[in-house]
């Protein structure tokens, strides 16, 4: 259909008003025309919202958190609200207070972003001050929620951003209008922008619709997996020391490391293995071929190469899986071959050295972890866990592929970006308690040390650079998790400097001098300033 592109003729009547409000517009039609434009204003201001929260929603759904902007705030108020208004809220609306609390949100966002259309009008800064101040809002609510991951605040930001975008043009529109409030082009011109957003914000909303539907798919079919448990999730005797993290990380809290920006989506009947390369016997795997071998279930501390000293890239938990030593058996691998390459459904790749993998270190595809399958964010349904080795070079999510090679065939995915082709784990170790302040008298101090897979025999603090003190270590159910320690301080008022150092299980020491992440690991000592008093 052919829109005509001539202006049609203003209304002779009107044509010599004299301009918007501020003129001296004091007739009845000028004040309806001010009255509409207002209205005009405040659906503007809803709609550019609308689309927002429609392109914030996608967002979310591509990226895998739930972060919307109306739940990023919601959290961030259930988790702020006096018990007494939460009670009240379930008293009031029972178990649909989350419903509740959501349309809640949405009206009020609403009715600001209607505010914000008519001041949009006047002056576009002062109503894209208020879209700002709302989007702002969610977007620290989404920031600071431990929930949140990574990504959590990029849905609010997208959706601030596009109500911005869209409500410049709604505020240029009305401006038109402003100055002649019985304008027909610039009427039409409004409600064609504002059937065009409209339609835009129901497709997004389908397509929201649609991303999300699959991931809740995939959700369900993890829900409903009846995986073999392990014996007991509980943490082995002792390896807890008093104030370092909790031991076994769980899993909504597990560090999160990738570069796939939405994640990777397998229904777990859909998902095959392909064994291949420089085999006697090529494997293919489904799911449920994987279920039927034997299953281990082992204690492993995960580390990321780019964790800074003192940093917390790093978690510890329970996996269940098939032994890669087992399946490489079947295949038969070739005696000239010296690694895998292994392939994510989403094309990232690590190269391992086979040694790894058919030792006594248990590396597994793991199919669960701290007895849930795995999480959608840590590989579901299969990915591989290797002891002793960095996740860039071992550790691939959303598992598709094996092939046995050599390292002289191939560059894994971080090689060719500066990464070292080969990332055994380096000593290390890390203060929990105390991170700033303490009170004089008996402090803990706590913390962690790993060397996954050689073991850590000794911990020692210091004080202001003074002598080493050996610390308590906590037991460990194997060289393949973090160690804790810990170590009594009687701490004096003012402002101290503590240092911790570690030892691995053949007895030499951390390495002290500072190295940055790149290419394959940071050295140096965590030291932590401290202000007792
Ligand atoms: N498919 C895929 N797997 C991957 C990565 C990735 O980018 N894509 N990153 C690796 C890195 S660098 C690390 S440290 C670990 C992190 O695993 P986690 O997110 O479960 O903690 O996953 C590894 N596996
Ligand atoms: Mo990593």
């Amino acid at each position: 259909m052919n829109h005509p592109q001539v202006p049609a003729p203003a209304p002779l009547a009107t044509s010599d008003r004299p301009g918007g409000p501020g003129g001296n517009g004091s007739s009845r039609l000028a004040s309806r025309g001010r009255g509409g434009l207002h209205f005009r204003a405040a659906v503007g201001g809803v709609l550019a919202a609308l689309a927002g929260l429609a392109a914030g929603s996608v967002a979310a759904a591509l990226l895998g958190t739930r972060q919307t902007p109306v739940v990023a705030i919601g959290s961030a108020f259930i988790d702020r609200v006096p018990p007494w208004l939460k009670d009240l809220a379930i008293s009031l609306f029972g178990t649909h207070d989350k419903t509740a609390l959501r349309a809640g949100i949405l009206i009020v966002l609403l009715a600001f972003a209607a505010l914000g259309g008519i001041l949009a009008v006047r002056r576009y800064a002062a109503g894209a001050a208020v879209v700002v101040v709302l989007a702002g809002i969610a977007v620290a609510a989404a920031a600071t929620r431990p929930d949140s991951g990574q990504t959590g605040f990029v849905p609010s930001m997208i959706a601030g951003i596009t109500a911005l975008l869209l409500l410049r043009l709604f505020a240029k529109r009305l401006a038109d209008l402003r100055t002649d409030p019985d304008d027909g082009v610039s009427r039409r011109g409004f409600l064609q922008l504002a059937g065009g957003v409209t339609l835009g914000t129901v497709a997004i909303g389908a397509l929201g619709k649609v991303v999300g539907g699959h991931r809740a798919a995939v959700a369900d079919a993890r829900e409903g997996l009846n995986l073999p448990t392990p014996p007991s999730l509980a943490p082995p005797a002792g390896v807890q020391a008093p104030g370092a993290v909790p031991w076994v990380t769980p899993n909504d809290e597990f560090y999160r490391i990738d570069t796939a920006l939405s994640v990777p989506l397998i229904l777990p009947s859909d998902w095959r293995l392909r064994i291949h390369g420089m085999v006697d016997r090529e494997l293919e795997l489904s799911f449920d071929d994987l279920l039927k071998r034997a299953v281990v279930h082992k204690w492993v501390t995960l580390t990321c190469v780019s964790n800074e000293v003192g940093g917390d890239l790093i978690g510890n938990a329970l996996w269940s899986g098939v032994l890669l030593k087992d399946l490489l058996a079947e295949a038969g691998p070739s005696p000239q071959a010296d690694a895998i390459k292994s392939t994510s459904k989403d094309g990232f790749t690590a190269g391992t050295p086979i040694s790894t993998l058919t030792d006594d270190r248990q590396s597994m595809l793991a199919f669960a972890m701290n007895g849930q399958p795995l999480p959608l964010e840590h590989g579901f349904p299969v990915r591989i866990v290797v002891p002793g080795l960095y996740g860039y070079v071992s550790a691939t999510k959303w598992l598709t592929d094996i092939e046995v090679t050599r390292f002289d065939q191939f560059e894994a995915y971080w090689t060719p970006r500066g990464w070292s082709e080969r990332g055994p784990i380096k000593l290390s170790s890390r203060i929990d308690v105390p991170r700033s302040k303490a009170p004089t008298g008996q402090v803990t101090v706590a913390g962690v040390a790993w060397d996954q897979h050689v073991g850590v025999s000794k911990v020692e603090v210091r004080v202001d650079g003074g002598a080493w003190q050996e610390a308590t270590l906590a037991a460990d159910p194997s060289t393949d998790t973090w160690r804790q320690w810990h170590w009594t301080w009687n701490a004096p008022r003012g402002n101290h400097v503590l240092q911790v150092r570690a030892f691995d299980a053949k007895g030499n020491p951390q390495i002290e001098s500072q190295a940055p992440p790149a290419p394959n690991g940071s050295t140096g000592l965590h030291s932590v300033d401290v202000k007792v008093g």
